[in-house]
């Protein structure tokens, strides 16, 4: 007996089409390491999810393996989604486009949750994340402008950074944040480009 359902197994990328919402309502659902990946270090593991512009991934357990976790393209809004084990990364932005990620949290991520591919915006708000290497990362080498922000978060254990970057046109932003154990906020960015309170 368990009281709660066996995780669902995703064999194939859940595509949640332009401007529509999946909600899980709750449940656990994990990738087959045979068709999507193992959640290791590997690069080209395909994502549990994959949003067109303006979708929306909400009420969501993501358990091991995870896969590379959700990849979105343009806007997207993730709403209460758990990461109790991150793969690879938890979340790529793929287009540009602009994120905006509230309630949930990541735990375990051996390097990076937050992946941005793409110029654009990525907000993090009522987060918690543990065990992690850094929360955001933008892309390593590239230019392109990305702002992030992150507020009234929960944030520990982070070897690396929270907020990363190597573009001198990027912005980041954190508010109202706890940490414990964090070895640094911001890595990469202009100071003049950074800001906490
Ligand atoms: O070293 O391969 O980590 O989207 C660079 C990495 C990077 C991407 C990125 C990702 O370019 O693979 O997972
Ligand atoms: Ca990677
Ligand atoms: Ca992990
Ligand atoms: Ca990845």
């Amino acid at each position: 007996y368990s009281a709660h359902a066996a995780p669902e197994v995703v064999h194939k990328t859940i595509l949640v089409k332009a401007g529509e919402v999946y909600d899980g309502k709750g449940k656990t659902v994990v990738a087959d390491p045979d068709t999507l990946g193992d959640g290791s270090q590997k690069e080209a593991q395909k994502p549990i999810f994959k949003l067109e512009n303006n979708a929306t991934l909400k009420n969501v357990i993501i358990a091991a393996p995870a896969a590379d976790g959700v990849h979105v393209y343009g806007n997207g809004t993730i709403s209460n989604v758990t990461w109790e084990d991150v793969g690879e990364d938890a979340l790529t932005l793929k287009e540009p486009g602009t994120v905006n990620i509230t309630g949930g949290g990541a735990f375990h991520a051996y390097d990076k949750v937050f992946q941005i591919n793409a110029e654009g915006t990525i907000n993090i708000k009522n987060f918690r994340a543990d065990d992690i290497g850094k929360l955001v990362r933008q892309l390593g080498g590239s230019t392109f402008r990305v702002n992030m922000t992150l507020d009234n978060s929960d944030i520990s254990n982070v070897k690396d950074s929270i907020l990363r970057s190597d573009g001198p046109n990027s912005k980041a932003k954190i508010t109202n944040t706890r940490y414990h154990n964090v070895k640094q906020l911001f890595k990469g960015f202009k100071s003049s480009n950074t800001s906490e309170s």
